[in-house]
């Protein structure tokens, strides 16, 4: 399999630390963009996550290593061609994509694109790990049926999702239509509503409710990261900002909780929209990334 041209190489990292072969993990840019209803350009999110990564630390205080080095290096692969593929055609192309590289055994990273790259990615997941759960953190809860006459939309995403695994928990919404609403009630969807987690309602029951969403997950889990998760004052450069969002302490916090106490099979993270003059959205999600990564290699 090849990999990309070191300019476009997650961290930079140097030939030895980004070989395919040895590294265990892989990031897998997946640029695509046909849906997306307000703000537009998603399409540009992994190379810009991609070269924001350069200017990075390679050492991590917090877990006291080059993170790199425990997973036998990071590899970078190019791009997923949709070449004129849409809906249900992108999304068997990145679940094709994704299951060739876990039979490699490697943890994919994949970097959207909108929603519904996740799609494919969760599939591929869902079918190496039965009783998987996907852990859904965003400020919306992508359960419509259809949007703007799509079933491919970001906004249907989840919907997608729930038709080949049940085992979804969502975290941070906090914004959704009726519809949706029902769906969660109907099918007793575990949603973490933000106004919910912040009003504290956890605390009592749980302490925090880091371990309230880590409770309700099974021992194998898949992470979509939208990030919009992460409050409009974090990342400024969203498809859909919504106030109200989470800051980056909490979310790393509960991360590292969560890699430790149960076992992140996999994740993306999407609809990060590279917008002028921000260039610490990108920074950010790039540190999430490689945090995140560490994390689950550390289990600490
Ligand atoms: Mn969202």
């Amino acid at each position: 399999m090849s990999v990309q041209n070191p300019a476009d190489i997650f961290l930079r990292l140097d030939k030895k630390w980004s070989r395919f072969e040895q590294a265990r993990v892989v990031i897998l840019p997946v640029p695509y963009e046909y849906t997306t209803s307000y703000g537009r350009g998603t399409a540009y999110a992994p190379e810009s996550i991609i070269n924001a990564s350069y200017y990075l630390e390679l050492y991590d205080e917090e877990l006291d290593t080059e993170i790199f080095r425990l997973t036998n290096g990071i590899a970078t692969l190019p791009a997923v061609h949709f070449d004129g593929a849409y809906d249900s055609a992108a999304v068997e192309l990145v679940r094709e994509q994704v299951v060739r590289l876990m039979e490699q055994g490697k943890l994919v990273v994949s970097i959207g694109g909108e929603h519904t790259i996740a799609i494919g990615a969760a599939q591929a997941h869902t079918h190496f790990y039965p009783g998987l759960s996907i852990l859904h953190l965003d400020a919306h809860s992508d359960l419509r049926e259809e949007y703007e006459g799509n079933r491919y939309s970001h906004a249907s995403a989840m919907a997608r999702i729930y038709e080949f695994n049940k085992n979804i928990v969502q975290v941070g919404i906090r914004s959704q239509c009726a519809e949706e609403a029902e769906f969660i009630k109907k099918n007793r969807i575990n949603t973490f509503y933000a106004y919910a987690v912040k009003q504290g309602r956890y605390n009592d029951k749980y302490g925090s409710w880091h371990n309230a969403v880590i409770d309700s997950l099974k021992e194998n889990v898949y992470v979509t990261f939208d990030c919009d998760f992460l409050d409009p004052s974090l990342i400024p450069a969203l498809g859909t900002p919504e106030p109200g969002g989470f800051g980056w302490d909490e979310t790393i916090a509960f991360l590292r909780k969560l890699a430790a106490r149960r076992t992140i099979v996999g994740f993306d993270v999407n609809e990060l929209l590279p917008a002028h003059p921000f260039i610490h959205p990108q920074f950010t999600v790039a540190k999430l990334i490689y945090k995140m990564i560490g994390y689950i290699f550390s289990k600490t």
